[in-house]
């Protein structure tokens, strides 16, 4: 059965991979499931048409025959259970793994997109500058925890997983601030994951999506 994700039409970041369908076509590449990509102007989010997918009008949202999936965590788990290479066999390492991809997306993930808000959103308001101090407090707590976990290890639980993934793809949203170069434990655990041949081909085909270019093979 074809396998349907949707996307930005165009990307707000030119193509440098931010926006959540990234990850799901990374989670497709690492399993070998090719995928087709709808497109989805702005102004149709919220239109009926797409709402139907994505109660939320959001992309991404993932499409297999009859079944509709939205949620980029759970789409990634949606793939990591059903095809072999994204999550370990045995229940424990299993469990540790999806158990990262929360810790990705509800400790990690929210308070790193506050702060890419109120960078870029909110620079202009009177009470930015006092503000900030306390978001970049917020965002390094959990790094630096992150960090110590991930130690000199490879990978957050032996092998690569599912939930390196997501940590990888929430962490990169980091970069343009330069954020992540306080941790270097963590700026070359994100360089590991987007060193991957399946992050390389995922990368390259949103790039290609978002700007018309042909992907490198
Ligand atoms: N919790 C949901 C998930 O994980 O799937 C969140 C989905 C979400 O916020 N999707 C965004 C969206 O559809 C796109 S990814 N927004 C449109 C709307 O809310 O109307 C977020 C995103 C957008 C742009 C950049 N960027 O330009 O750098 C990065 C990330």
């Amino acid at each position: 059965m074809t396998i349907t994700i949707s996307a930005f039409e165009r990307s707000p970041d030119g193509g440098k991979g931010l926006a959540r369908d990234t990850r799901v076509r990374w989670a497709l590449e690492e399993v070998g499931q090719p995928y087709e990509v709808r497109p989805i102007p702005f102004r149709a989010l919220k239109e009926p048409e797409h709402l139907a997918r994505h109660p939320f009008g959001k992309i991404p949202t993932y499409e297999e025959g009859d079944l509709v999936v939205f949620e980029s965590g759970a789409i990634v788990l949606h793939i990591a259970e059903n095809h072999a290479g994204l999550l370990p066999s045995d229940p424990v390492s299993r469990a540790r793994a999806i158990a990262w991809m929360f810790a990705a997306l509800s400790t990690v993930e929210p308070p790193i997109l506050e702060f890419s808000q109120a960078r870029i959103g909110e620079s202009d308001r009177p009470w930015a500058k006092e503000r900030m101090p306390l978001i970049v407090y917020r965002v390094r707590g959990p790094l630096q925890q992150l960090a110590a976990h991930l130690g000199d290890a490879e990978w957050l639980e032996g092998t690569f997983s599912a939930g390196d993934l997501m940590m990888v793809h929430v962490l990169q949203r980091l970069k343009p601030s330069g954020l992540l170069n306080e941790f270097p434990t963590l700026a070359a655990y994100v360089a590991r994951g987007e060193a991957r041949p399946a992050y390389r081909r995922a990368f390259e085909a949103q790039l290609a999506f978002n700007t018309g270019r042909q992907p490198r093979r």
